[in-house]
This record gives structure tokens, sequence and C-alpha cells, in this order.
């Protein structure tokens, strides 16, 4: 067995890296394991890492401590600040890189399943993405090897394991990646202890601390929603702040949740960065909605503020996120809550800012942060054709393009071509019903209507999708509401930030999303999918094969 295994998944990484050309046979999803990958000997690491995964128990709540798994890591080489262990916590270390270092990562699977890890956010070789296809099985070693091609900005890196992500996940296995270069270095932002991660999850316990997973196939199709919200790993986060100019790096680590970042007090939120990246310039608004897979870099200013005082962000209420089958279920214990839990688009607070020192000096927002060249239909090669990503949920399958993920197979609009850029079509398809669907949708994309078939099935499961492109980092083009749910679509609207490079992007009910990505320097298979963990496990994923 285990030969044919390895045969059948060095055939899909041969064919991923463009030996065969030809359409990917009908090969099952390659099996975890049987990957032999070493350090590539002309590879000269700047930073080294021995990165193991682990189930062990960490203290959470008071009383006994849960069982998680768990990321730890081991700096063999390279600048110290690189790894920074979160002490008697679940999360990883945090590691901190710097553009155009070379990165080696020694991953050790000491789970008892497969796993891999996924550098959400970072562009790297196809090999080194995390693709499923790399899972390795418990006790074996995988090497990354990558040099870091980012801009300045927050990612994190999470299992990536097909059919296991969200449940690894769940139980502890991301942490946070941040990366620097020398035109954020110009800029003088809040560094060291006034620089700090914001990493929003939410978990549920039973009464003897242990993690709660979903429970039946409802919750599963809506998404895990957990009742207790953990910042940095933490239940009922406090941050005692000095009065001046904090960056909080908040990463949306949760498998479903969405969260609408405001203060209590109505004071507006300042963003400097997206998705791996800072923005042109600060953008504030009355909140920032920060899906699952987001990140956005906050400059929190405490200045003139009391000593003594607290600021309460919370996660606003919104609505419009979830079918409306399962809104009207609210309260009664409905889909995508745990019995009792926190329904999607509720008021809680997130995380308490205590005021607890005054200081005299604090750097100033920037005016302008850094250059950010604007993507537009003249460097696309199919402005009036784009890519299409229709996402359609039928009753237990959440479909991307009418598909369900297989691990070795594109369709032909999903070839892309080394160096381009594309434009690509994100859009609610409820007309789609047929399985070859997806083919067809590519060549009639320009006359596609939105709101078909809006009265079917397929609108009553419509909910918001966090879709996630791996590769490079994308712009947010153009938005467009459809005629249905405008009401709702208000409670979020104001809280979008398209100005900045984005990898992950929340496509709301009715609503249509394009965007430009390039598809540079590797060539390979990329995937893109829902960010809602459940969803893309439950097969709503799809790839690009590059070449
Ligand atoms: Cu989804």
């Amino acid at each position: 067995m285990s030969i044919r295994n390895n045969n059948r998944r060095q055939f899909i990484q041969l064919s991923a890296l463009g030996v065969a050309s030809a359409a990917f046979p009908g090969l099952l999803a390659a099996n975890p394991g049987q990957i032999r990958s070493r350090a590539t000997p002309g590879f000269k690491p700047d930073i080294e890492l021995e990165m193991s995964s682990r189930s062990v128990n960490v203290p959470i709540l008071n009383g006994p401590k849960t069982r998680v798994q768990k990321y730890y890591g081991k700096l063999l080489k390279g600048p110290k600040n690189a790894l920074v262990a979160l002490k008697d916590n679940y999360l990883g270390p945090i590691i901190n890189l710097e553009k155009g270092q070379k990165v080696r990562v020694y991953f050790d699977n000491n789970l008892s399943e497969p796993s891999v890890i996924h550098w959400h956010g970072l562009h790297v070789p196809q090999k080194s993405d995390g693709h499923p296809m790399y899972s390795i099985n418990a006790g074996e070693r995988f090497v990354y090897e990558f040099e870091v091609m980012n801009r300045a900005g927050t990612s994190f890196y999470h299992s990536h394991s097909h059919e296991l992500t969200a449940e690894q996940v769940y139980k502890g296995l991301a942490g946070m990646i941040t990366v620097t270069d020398e035109e954020e270095q110009k800029l003088d932002l809040p560094s060291g202890e006034y620089d700090l991660p914001l990493v929003l999850q939410d978990r549920s316990f039973n009464r003897r601390n242990q993690l709660q997973y979903v429970h039946g196939m409802h919750s599963r199709m809506m998404g895990f929603l957990g009742d207790t919200i953990l910042v940095n790993g933490k239940p009922d986060a406090e941050f005692a702040v000095k009065t001046r100019a904090y960056r909080f790096r908040a990463i949306n680590g949760s498998n479903s949740r969405i969260y609408k970042l405001g203060w209590d007090d109505g004071t507006p939120l300042t963003a400097i960065g997206t998705d791996a990246g800072l923005l042109e310039k600060p953008e504030t608004r009355p909140y920032l909605m920060l899906a699952p897979g987001e990140r956005i870099d906050l400059w929190l200013d405490f200045s003139g503020r009391k000593v003594g005082s607290k600021l309460v962000m919370y996660s606003l209420p919104f609505s419009g996120a979830m079918p409306p089958m399962a809104s009207k279920m609210r309260g009664r214990g409905g889909m995508g809550m745990m019995g009792g839990g926190l329904a999607q688009g509720v008021k809680f607070p997130v995380a308490v800012f205590k005021v607890s020192e005054k200081v005299s000096d604090s750097p100033s927002l920037p005016k302008r942060l850094v250059k950010i060249d604007r993507f537009s239909n003249r460097d696309v090669d199919n402005a009036s054709n784009p890519l299409p990503i229709g996402i359609s949920m039928k009753p237990m399958r959440p479909l991307l393009n009418g598909k369900s993920f297989s691990m070795d197979k594109v369709m032909d609009f999903e070839r892309v071509k080394l160096d381009s850029i594309k434009k690509i079509k994100i859009f609610h398809d409820h007309g789609m019903e047929k399985e070859e669907h997806g083919e067809k949708l590519a060549k009639k994309m320009g006359g596609m209507k939105g709101g078909m078939g809006m009265m079917g099935g397929g609108m009553m499961l419509s909910m918001a999708h966090p879709i996630h492109l791996h590769g490079q980092q994308f712009q947010v083009v153009s938005r467009k509401i459809g005629g249905m749910r405008q009401r709702e679509y208000k409670t979020v609207s104001e809280g979008f930030i398209d100005s900045g490079w984005k990898d992950t992007v929340l496509v709301m009910p009715g609503e249509e999303i394009e965007i430009i990505k390039p598809f540079q320097n590797f060539k390979g298979l990329f995937l893109y999918h829902c960010h809602n963990l459940e969803h893309e496990d439950m097969g709503m994923m799809r790839q690009f094969y590059i070449s």
C-alpha cells in the first residue's frame, strides 16, 4: 500500500511541478505519509527553525488544564527575536521575519494524525505552502524552505491538512508571523512592547475545561461558533496600556466567527495595515470587520486618556452573515451555535484596555505609510473575462465553482500562466445546479446577472464566506451588492478596507467582489478556499495550477 501511495504522491508532485502538463488523471487524493523531504544543500538559510506539533495540556481557564495541540519552536540559527514563545499558551511561537531572509523550517509532526503547516499570507513555493498533499504522518519530518518575499505586514501559520484543518486549528495549531522591511522601519511605528498581537478566537469548553468542537452537520454547515472569546489564547483579555500609541496586530484565527471591532464609547478605529501589508495611508472607520483568516494592523492611541480609565473593545452587532433560516433560529440554540452559545453577529466584549501609566511622548500617526501601486484593468489580460469563484451551498455541500476539492484536479480555467495578472470575480452562484457548470461558467461570465436563481434553494443557505487565495496578495477593485438584504449589508459595509493588500476577503450574501491578483514567481498548485474552516474541510476549496 505504501508503495502505491508513494507513487501516486510522487506523480502528483511531479505534475504540479509541470513535468506532466496534461490533464491530471483521475487519481484519488493522496494519502498522507511517505514524504521524505530533505534540506536543499544549496539553500543557505538566514533563519533555521525546528518546529513540532504535539498534544499537550495548557492552562486556559481557571482550574484544570486543557488538552490542546500546539506548535513548539526552537531557533537553530538566526536573530534571537526570530522566534518568541508564548508561555502557558496553546498558540505557537511568534515568528518574526524580515524581507529578504531565507528561512528553513524543519517540521516534526508529533501528533497522532497527519498534519502540515501553511504560512498564511507568505508568498512561498508550492512545496513550502502547506498544500494538503504535503501532509505528513505522525512521526515524520517535512522541511520547508523559502525566501521572505513579502512586504512588511502580519501573517499567521496554521495547520492545513485536508479534512483536519478546522479541528487542528481549533485545538491550537496556529501562530503569528510578522514581516518587517526597510520601508516599514523608516516609519517609526510603535515597536517592542508597543507592538502587540491581538489573536481573536472563540472556543467552547466543557465543565472539565476541555475543548468542545462541532456536534452535528448543521453546526458544521454554518461553521463552528464558540461561546468563549480568547484573545492571544486567554479569556477575559485585559491590556494595561500607557498614554501613547500602540500597534495591535489583529488576526482572526477563529474557525468561522466574524468580528466587527469597535470601541464601546464610539471612538473610531484606525487601521494601518490589512492582510500582510501596510496601507498607503491610515484609514479611520467607525468599526472594522475582521473575517476568519483576515488581519488588520490597528493603531490604538491612548494619548490623553486618564490613568485608571478603561476602554472596552467590542465585537459590535451586525446581521446578514448567516442564512435567513439560521438567523430565525437564533436564541433557540439554532444553527451554528453550541447550545446557549454566542450567535454570529451578536455583541460581545473582546478586550479591555486599562490605561495604567502616563507617559509624555508617543509616536504620531504617519500621514502616509507605504507606496502601493494600484492594479487596474490595464494590468490584467482578462479584464472582460474574469476568472470565476462562484460560491454555492448545497445542503451539506458548500462548493466553489460547482465543485468540491480534489487534491489532483484542476478545471481548464484554473490553469493560469506564470507571470500573469488576473482579474477574478467572486460571487454567489445560486443558479448552479450541474456539476459541469463551473466549466461553462468561465465562458459565460460576462452574461451572468446577479440574483440569478435567487429564489431557489441556494438562496436559503446564502451566507457570508471569507475567501482566501494562496500565493501573492491581491487587491479588491470593486464591490457590488445585489438588490437583496441591503439593510443587513449596511450593518457591515463601513468596516471593509479595500485600499490595501489582501489575501482573504469576506463576501457577504448578495455581494460580488472583483479582485486583481498576480501569479508570479512560482509554478504549481495554489489553493483558493473558504476560510470558514468547517466549509474548507467540507470541500469548499479548489486550486489554481500555475505553469
Ligand atoms: Cu464558506
